[in-house]
């Protein structure tokens, strides 16, 4: 058979499964399995979007009337997300084991030789924004876990730091479905073409800006963060990297990282008096982010750690982060220097 030519390429569309079995050829011996895993997810997406697309035309706006592990109240649309991502996710040979946001106890599904990924969610972050129209997302990791089944521990190998992470990214719900997407190979952009109903690449090797100039905080807490956070955001506000920066926060980490990554910028959510660990959860949030925002060539610190570095004891554990380009992100570390 010919191979796929890059004049060919030139003409035509790439699709994010083209775009994955394109990769994998670089990896000889590569079974299919995890693009097959992939497949799960896009599909699981599509669904949640066109869901999300007819919100205020269905009924599944609003509360589902149950509380989630971190005490939250589930949106209707939460728990659908997380009923189809569970679902397509579950039905992949190479899926072992799935922890979501939504669920208190992973899902250990198989033990095969085959079942060799764990993949961890949230299907819907951002979710209190769903009812007011505003853009929401899913985010998503995956861990390798041993093949021999005798050398697997679950709990062991689910807790791993996410700079183990085969892949990470998220699906945005804005005005257009984006998926963003990263095996370690750079970061790519995804959009959701509706006529044709699959994700084309749009933004081929996204690198974020080494400097933008907005800060994306929740600043009501500002009072409450640490020293060194303080002086980085008034510092931001200030001048102090040549320019005065403005503020843009959504308050879906999705969106808000979205535009960082493409625009430049710095992300944070800081430890506060009502989060003094930070309000984001470690394994299915910052560490995809941070996967990406690190493929992109920028930094994502929880203080002086590295995100990815960050070793954890729970499925649920929260972290603070910040997340940014380069020159922001020298400047946060100058803080903490000057803060001790
Ligand atoms: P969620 O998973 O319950 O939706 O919470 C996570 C969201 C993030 O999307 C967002 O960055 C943050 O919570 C906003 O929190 P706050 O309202 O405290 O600023
Ligand atoms: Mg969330």
């Amino acid at each position: 058979m010919n191979e796929f030519s890059v004049a060919e390429r030139d003409n035509t569309v790439i699709t994010f499964e083209q775009h994955t079995l394109l990769q994998q050829k670089r990896y000889p011996g590569a079974s299919g399995s995890f693009a097959w895993l992939l497949s799960g997810l896009t599909l699981a997406t599509k669904i949640i979007q066109a869901k999300v697309r007819r919100a205020g035309l269905t009924d599944v706006l609003g509360e589902a009337g149950a509380t989630n592990v971190q005490g939250e109240n589930q949106q209707k649309l939460d728990v659908f997300a997380n009923n189809v991502l569970l679902h397509y996710l579950g039905l992949r040979d190479s899926v072992g084991i799935l922890a979501s946001e939504e669920n208190e106890e992973p899902f250990v599904l198989k033990q095969s030789a085959d079942a060799k990924y764990i993949v961890i969610f949230d299907p819907l972050d951002g979710s209190s924004n769903i009812d007011v129209n505003v853009s929401v997302g899913t985010t998503f990791s995956i861990l390798r876990r041993p093949n021999d089944p005798y050398e697997r521990d679950d709990a062991v190998d689910l807790l791993q730091p996410g700079y183990k992470q085969v892949a990470a990214g998220y699906v945005l719900y804005g005005s257009s479905t984006m998926l963003v997407y990263s095996a370690g190979d750079g970061v790519h952009g995804f959009t959701l073409d509706p006529a044709v109903g699959a994700y084309v690449l749009s933004h081929e090797n996204i690198r974020m800006p080494a400097q933008g100039k907005w800060y994306s905080v929740n600043e009501a807490h500002l009072d409450t963060f640490p020293a060194a956070y303080q002086a980085f955001v008034g510092g931001l506000r200030g001048g102090a990297l040549g320019k005065r920066y403005a503020s843009r926060y959504i308050g879906s980490m999705v969106a808000d990282v979205h535009r960082t990554l493409l625009k430049g910028g710095v992300f944070l959510y800081p430890p506060t008096a009502d989060n003094p660990q930070g309000k984001l959860r470690l394994m299915y949030e910052a560490n995809p982010i941070a996967f990406l925002i690190e493929q992109a060539g920028g930094k994502a610190l929880c203080g002086r750690e590295r995100v990815l570095d960050i070793r954890p004891d729970s499925v649920h554990q929260r972290t603070a982060i910040v997340c940014g380009g380069t020159r922001e992100m020298e400047y946060f570390e100058r803080c903490l220097a000057e803060s001790e």
